[in-house]
């Protein structure tokens, strides 16, 4: 398998946490400026040019979420990704949409905003985007008071959305000292050993964040 990625992207570290837990072998294809011709393969195979994209024996997998959905059908592995039960399986499917669209999108925007030209940027966006992660720190922190892991009761799909989304989402906008179960959880997810790996293989990138990287973590 060959993965089309760049370490210190949010919804590849996504995928890489999944390939990672399960030992799962692939060949980096690295998504950057110093390979043009990796680019050009990538934006052939999609056009949209997002990261990351997997190549299976020639089939195109797509989308994060996908991506984990397929190696949990096709590299399984001791790690399951989404829960057998269908109810179980519709609370992982939940929480992975909840970490993509309410904490790594809003995240996405606040820093994507800095890469913007002065005049260009979008500070009604901005705000809303940070008031979307305070009410998102906030639900969270509620549903985690009980779990230890975002759903269903162990490691899964919704928890490699849950580690990126949250490392970089407290990066630009700092998770409320008071939301002592949402910080308890973005440590518990920093101590996993396979995300622990990929912030570890992305930490020479670090100059890279538009922001700033904080000196931590
Ligand atoms: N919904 C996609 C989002 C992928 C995405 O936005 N990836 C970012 C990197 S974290 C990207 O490719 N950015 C490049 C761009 O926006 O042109 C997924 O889950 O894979």
């Amino acid at each position: 398998m060959q993965l089309y990625a760049h370490p210190f992207s949010s919804y590849c570290q996504k995928v890489l946490i999944a390939l990672y837990e399960n030992g799962i072998p692939f060949e980096w294809r690295m998504l950057s400026p110093d390979h043009a011709d990796i680019l050009a393969e990538h934006a052939a195979l999609w056009p949209l040019k997002r990261m990351p994209l997997l190549v299976d024996a020639g089939r195109s997998v797509m989308e994060s979420s996908i991506i984990i959905e397929y190696l949990d059908t096709h590299h399984r592995g001791p790690v399951r990704w989404i829960p057998q039960d269908p109810d179980a399986a519709l609370e992982v499917r939940m929480m992975d949409r909840f970490f993509d669209n309410y904490i790594m999108t809003p995240m996405q925007r606040i820093v994507f905003d800095y890469i913007r030209a002065p005049e260009h940027r979008d500070a009604s966006g901005v705000a809303d985007a940070r008031k979307l992660l305070d009410t998102a720190y906030q639900w969270l922190d509620g549903v985690l008071a009980k779990r230890e892991w975002a759903a269903a009761g162990a490691f899964s799909l919704a928890d490699c959305a849950a580690a990126p989304s949250l490392f970089y989402a407290d990066w630009v906008h700092p998770i409320n000292p008071g939301l002592s179960h949402v910080r308890a959880y973005r440590s518990r997810l920093l101590s996993r050993p396979a995300f622990a790996r990929a912030v570890d293989e992305a930490r020479p990138y670090r100059e890279l964040f538009p922001p700033g990287a904080p000196d931590r973590d």
